[in-house]
Protein backbone atom coordinates (compact mmCIF):
# COMPACT_ATOMS: atom_id res chain seq x y z
CA UNK A 1 0.00 0.00 0.00
CA UNK A 2 1.12 3.33 -1.14
CA UNK A 3 0.73 5.31 1.92
CA UNK A 4 2.40 8.83 3.99
CA UNK A 5 1.66 10.47 7.42
CA UNK A 6 2.06 14.37 7.84
CA UNK A 7 2.70 16.50 11.17
CA UNK A 8 2.10 20.46 10.38
CA UNK A 9 2.37 22.73 13.13
CA UNK A 10 2.18 26.37 13.38
CA UNK A 11 0.84 29.05 15.44
CA UNK A 12 -2.73 28.45 14.04
CA UNK A 13 -3.27 25.05 13.25
CA UNK A 14 -2.24 21.53 14.81
CA UNK A 15 -2.49 18.91 12.35
CA UNK A 16 -2.03 15.31 11.64
CA UNK A 17 -2.78 13.43 8.41
CA UNK A 18 -2.40 10.44 7.03
CA UNK A 19 -3.29 8.40 3.90
CA UNK A 20 -3.42 4.81 2.15
CA UNK A 21 -3.64 5.21 -1.95
CA UNK A 22 -4.35 1.70 -1.96
CA UNK A 23 -7.39 1.70 0.57
CA UNK A 24 -10.70 0.46 0.90
CA UNK A 25 -12.23 4.07 2.19
CA UNK A 26 -12.44 3.72 5.65
CA UNK A 27 -11.84 7.43 7.44
CA UNK A 28 -11.08 9.04 10.43
CA UNK A 29 -12.03 12.89 10.34
CA UNK A 30 -12.07 15.17 13.05
CA UNK A 31 -11.25 18.95 11.28
CA UNK A 32 -13.56 20.80 14.00
CA UNK A 33 -15.68 21.92 11.16
CA UNK A 34 -18.38 19.52 11.02
CA UNK A 35 -19.04 20.00 7.11
CA UNK A 36 -15.61 19.69 6.01
CA UNK A 37 -15.66 16.30 7.78
CA UNK A 38 -19.08 15.73 5.55
CA UNK A 39 -16.96 16.48 2.71
CA UNK A 40 -13.52 14.29 3.27
CA UNK A 41 -15.47 11.51 4.72
CA UNK A 42 -17.23 11.26 1.05
CA UNK A 43 -13.70 12.23 -0.61
CA UNK A 44 -12.34 8.97 1.29
CA UNK A 45 -15.19 7.09 0.50
CA UNK A 46 -15.43 7.72 -3.48
CA UNK A 47 -11.56 7.72 -3.61
CA UNK A 48 -11.26 4.53 -2.03
CA UNK A 49 -8.56 6.49 0.14
CA UNK A 50 -8.08 5.07 3.61
CA UNK A 51 -8.03 8.74 5.60
CA UNK A 52 -7.20 9.51 8.84
CA UNK A 53 -7.41 13.64 9.70
CA UNK A 54 -6.81 15.33 12.61
CA UNK A 55 -7.25 19.39 13.01
CA UNK A 56 -6.78 21.73 16.44
CA UNK A 57 -7.45 25.19 14.72
CA UNK A 58 -8.05 28.55 15.58
CA UNK A 59 -11.91 28.33 14.81
CA UNK A 60 -12.37 30.88 17.84
CA UNK A 61 -11.06 33.26 14.65
CA UNK A 62 -12.72 31.65 12.17
CA UNK A 63 -12.52 28.48 9.44
CA UNK A 64 -10.26 29.70 6.97
CA UNK A 65 -6.78 28.38 8.59
CA UNK A 66 -8.22 25.32 9.55
CA UNK A 67 -9.75 24.11 6.19
CA UNK A 68 -6.67 26.03 4.26
CA UNK A 69 -3.85 24.02 6.45
CA UNK A 70 -5.57 20.83 6.07
CA UNK A 71 -5.54 21.43 2.39
CA UNK A 72 -1.72 22.29 2.64
CA UNK A 73 -1.46 18.91 4.62
CA UNK A 74 -3.78 16.12 2.95
CA UNK A 75 -2.10 17.58 -0.34
CA UNK A 76 1.52 16.88 1.14
CA UNK A 77 0.95 13.54 2.36
CA UNK A 78 -0.59 12.51 -0.97
CA UNK A 79 2.20 13.51 -2.88
CA UNK A 80 4.55 11.66 -0.32
CA UNK A 81 2.20 8.61 -0.89
CA UNK A 82 2.89 9.13 -4.64
CA UNK A 83 6.43 9.11 -4.15
CA UNK A 84 7.98 9.40 -7.56
CA UNK A 85 4.47 8.57 -9.71
CA UNK A 86 6.10 5.23 -11.12
CA UNK A 87 3.47 3.28 -12.67
CA UNK A 88 0.76 5.83 -12.47
CA UNK A 89 -2.34 6.62 -14.50
CA UNK A 90 -1.61 10.02 -14.21
CA UNK A 91 -4.21 11.45 -16.47
CA UNK A 92 -8.34 11.24 -15.42
CA UNK A 93 -11.54 13.43 -15.29
CA UNK A 94 -15.03 12.71 -14.40
CA UNK A 95 -18.62 14.24 -15.15
CA UNK A 96 -19.76 14.11 -11.07
CA UNK A 97 -23.64 14.80 -10.76
CA UNK A 98 -25.03 15.31 -7.30
CA UNK A 99 -29.30 15.80 -8.04
CA UNK A 100 -29.29 19.02 -9.91
CA UNK A 101 -25.40 20.20 -9.65
CA UNK A 102 -23.12 18.97 -12.45
CA UNK A 103 -19.18 19.24 -11.89
CA UNK A 104 -16.39 18.53 -14.35
CA UNK A 105 -13.09 17.62 -12.41
CA UNK A 106 -9.45 17.09 -14.88
CA UNK A 107 -6.45 15.38 -12.85
CA UNK A 108 -2.77 15.50 -14.23
CA UNK A 109 -0.44 14.25 -11.94
CA UNK A 110 1.48 16.84 -13.47
CA UNK A 111 4.26 18.04 -10.31
CA UNK A 112 3.51 21.40 -11.89
CA UNK A 113 0.97 22.74 -9.12
CA UNK A 114 -2.12 24.40 -10.84
CA UNK A 115 -5.90 25.03 -9.92
CA UNK A 116 -8.85 26.42 -12.26
CA UNK A 117 -11.61 26.68 -10.23
CA UNK A 118 -14.68 27.82 -11.78
CA UNK A 119 -17.33 27.04 -9.15
CA UNK A 120 -19.38 29.48 -7.54
CA UNK A 121 -21.96 29.86 -5.17
CA UNK A 122 -24.86 31.84 -4.30
CA UNK A 123 -25.04 31.80 -0.55
CA UNK A 124 -21.91 32.07 1.73
CA UNK A 125 -22.60 29.42 3.90
CA UNK A 126 -23.73 26.07 4.08
CA UNK A 127 -24.39 26.06 8.02
CA UNK A 128 -21.73 27.52 10.14
CA UNK A 129 -19.35 26.20 6.98
CA UNK A 130 -18.40 29.73 4.82
CA UNK A 131 -18.65 28.06 0.91
CA UNK A 132 -15.85 30.39 -0.17
CA UNK A 133 -13.22 27.66 1.61
CA UNK A 134 -14.30 25.25 -0.87
CA UNK A 135 -11.54 26.72 -3.26
CA UNK A 136 -8.81 27.33 -0.74
CA UNK A 137 -9.25 23.91 0.00
CA UNK A 138 -8.44 22.83 -3.32
CA UNK A 139 -6.17 25.60 -3.69
CA UNK A 140 -4.13 24.24 -0.80
CA UNK A 141 -4.70 20.35 -1.65
CA UNK A 142 -3.45 21.05 -5.16
CA UNK A 143 -0.34 22.90 -4.86
CA UNK A 144 1.25 20.90 -2.16
CA UNK A 145 0.02 17.46 -4.25
CA UNK A 146 1.45 18.43 -7.48
CA UNK A 147 -1.82 18.42 -9.20
CA UNK A 148 -2.64 19.97 -11.99
CA UNK A 149 -6.31 20.42 -11.31
CA UNK A 150 -9.39 21.87 -13.00
CA UNK A 151 -12.84 22.00 -11.26
CA UNK A 152 -15.35 23.95 -13.19
CA UNK A 153 -19.60 23.17 -11.92
CA UNK A 154 -21.33 23.28 -15.41
CA UNK A 155 -25.00 24.04 -13.54
CA UNK A 156 -26.39 23.59 -10.14
CA UNK A 157 -28.44 25.63 -7.44
CA UNK A 158 -28.18 23.97 -4.18
CA UNK A 159 -24.33 24.98 -2.10
CA UNK A 160 -24.49 21.74 -0.30
CA UNK A 161 -25.04 19.61 -4.07
CA UNK A 162 -22.82 21.87 -5.58
CA UNK A 163 -19.81 21.25 -2.80
CA UNK A 164 -20.22 17.47 -2.60
CA UNK A 165 -19.93 17.39 -6.48
CA UNK A 166 -16.77 19.14 -6.36
CA UNK A 167 -14.97 16.48 -3.61
CA UNK A 168 -16.98 13.40 -5.34
CA UNK A 169 -15.48 14.32 -8.02
CA UNK A 170 -11.71 15.22 -7.15
CA UNK A 171 -12.16 11.72 -5.65
CA UNK A 172 -13.40 9.82 -8.24
CA UNK A 173 -10.95 11.48 -11.02
CA UNK A 174 -8.20 11.05 -8.78
CA UNK A 175 -8.72 7.87 -7.57
CA UNK A 176 -8.76 6.70 -11.55
CA UNK A 177 -5.21 9.02 -11.61
CA UNK A 178 -3.30 7.61 -8.86
CA UNK A 179 -4.30 4.07 -9.71
CA UNK A 180 -1.70 2.01 -11.17
CA UNK A 181 -2.00 1.10 -14.47
CA UNK A 182 -0.41 -1.99 -15.22
CA UNK A 183 1.02 -1.54 -19.05
CA UNK A 184 2.92 1.49 -17.61
CA UNK A 185 5.56 -1.27 -15.95
CA UNK A 186 6.48 0.39 -13.34
CA UNK A 187 7.89 3.30 -15.54
CA UNK A 188 7.07 6.91 -15.41
CA UNK A 189 4.22 8.10 -17.54
CA UNK A 190 6.34 11.21 -18.97
CA UNK A 191 8.69 11.53 -22.20
CA UNK A 192 11.01 13.08 -19.70
CA UNK A 193 10.72 10.30 -17.72
CA UNK A 194 10.05 12.13 -14.13
CA UNK A 195 7.21 13.81 -12.73
MN1 LIG B 1 -24.26 15.73 1.81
Amino acid sequence: MRSASISRKTAETDIAVSVGLDGTGQSKIATGIGFLDHMLDLFARHGLFDLEVKVDGDLHIDQHHSAEDCGIALGQAFSKALGDKRGVTRYADIHLPMDEALTRVCIDISGRPFLVFRTTFKVEKIGQFDTELVREWFQAFAMNAGLTLHVETLYGDNAHHIAESCFKGLARALRKAVAIDPREEGRVPSTKGSL
